[in-house]
């Protein structure tokens, strides 16, 4: 196969994505570190490759592909070992769903999450004025809204609880599936894993694995410890998440945890 050159962040969930499937399918990639908290993702260089400012964008063969979902069914067709999709009709249609699922209600709910607990501290500290041109440079009102008020008001902010339900919805969602069996479809690793992977790798790094804890959600949590074991998670996740990220967002999650309980009733 010819190189892959791969633009992403250690730390975004949908390079986590495209990363564990690159790992399962051990593809190797020339890998290219966008710094998203100094906005080298609005720098026109980047703009260029990927028009929406955003990580991954992956290039192959002289091709410039973008959307983490898409990227990962396009290296799910360019490498078949290990197979990411069942044969079985209604089992692709289920792997559908939860890439749909996380695309449609997970994915755009995760920024909320994620900027209200983890990196939010540090954001604080920026001066005014860097904060300020890093929202401007998104390109999209309404999140540059959200991401003001996410980081302005943390987990009190109004757009938090909906964000939240969503998040819950998920693991409510893969607790069902996963009844007597270890993987969401066909008891497998598929695409489904890789979709859903780094939004419960995202709360339990900002101190919310009590959500998916044995007690609360055993099902999720066995997969999880399950999921954690794999070569390809290590390879795609723990290796890129510095200890000291882990540390700090943690912390931040451990402060605000009474905040976050207070919205689950
Ligand atoms: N639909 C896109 C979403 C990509 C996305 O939202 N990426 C985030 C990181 S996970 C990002 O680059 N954010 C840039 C920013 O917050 O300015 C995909 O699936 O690739």
């Amino acid at each position: 196969m010819s190189a892959l050159k791969l633009y992403h962040n250690a730390l975004s969930t949908c390079s986590q994505k495209v990363r564990f499937v690159l790992a399962e399918k051990n593809i190797d990639f020339e890998s290219h570190e966008i710094d998203l908290m100094a906005g080298e993702q609005h720098q026109d260089w980047y703009v260029k490759l990927n028009p929406k400012h955003v990580v991954p964008t992956i290039e192959h063969d002289g091709r410039i592909l973008t959307e983490s979902s898409l990227i990962i069914q396009y290296l799910e067709a360019l490498s078949k070992e290990p197979e990411l999709t069942p044969t079985d009709p209604y089992a692709r249609y289920e792997v559908g769903q939860w890439i749909r699922l996380v695309d449609d209600e997970v994915h755009p709910a995760a920024p909320i999450i994620t900027f209200a607990i983890g990196p939010r501290p540090l954001i604080l500290q920026q001066p005014e004025e860097v904060r300020e041109a890093n929202i401007n440079a998104m390109p999209n009102e309404r999140a540059r809204a959200i991401r003001r008020s996410v980081i302005e008001h943390g987990v009190n902010a109004p757009e938090f609880g909906d964000a939240l339900r969503t998040f819950i919805k998920m693991l409510d969602r893969m607790e069902s599936r996963l009844v007597g069996q270890t993987w969401l479809v066909e008891d497998r690793v598929s695409l489904a894993e890789a979709s859903v992977l780094a939004y419960v790798v995202r709360m339990d790094d900002m101190a919310m694995g009590s959500l998916f804890d044995h007690s609360i959600r055993p099902n999720v949590a066995n997969w999880f410890e399950n999921l954690k074991a794999l070569p390809s998670f290590k390879k795609a996740v723990d290796e890129w998440t510095p200890d000291f990220v882990r540390d700090m967002f943690r912390q931040n999650g451990e402060a605000v945890w009474p905040d976050i309980e207070a919205q689950l009733n």
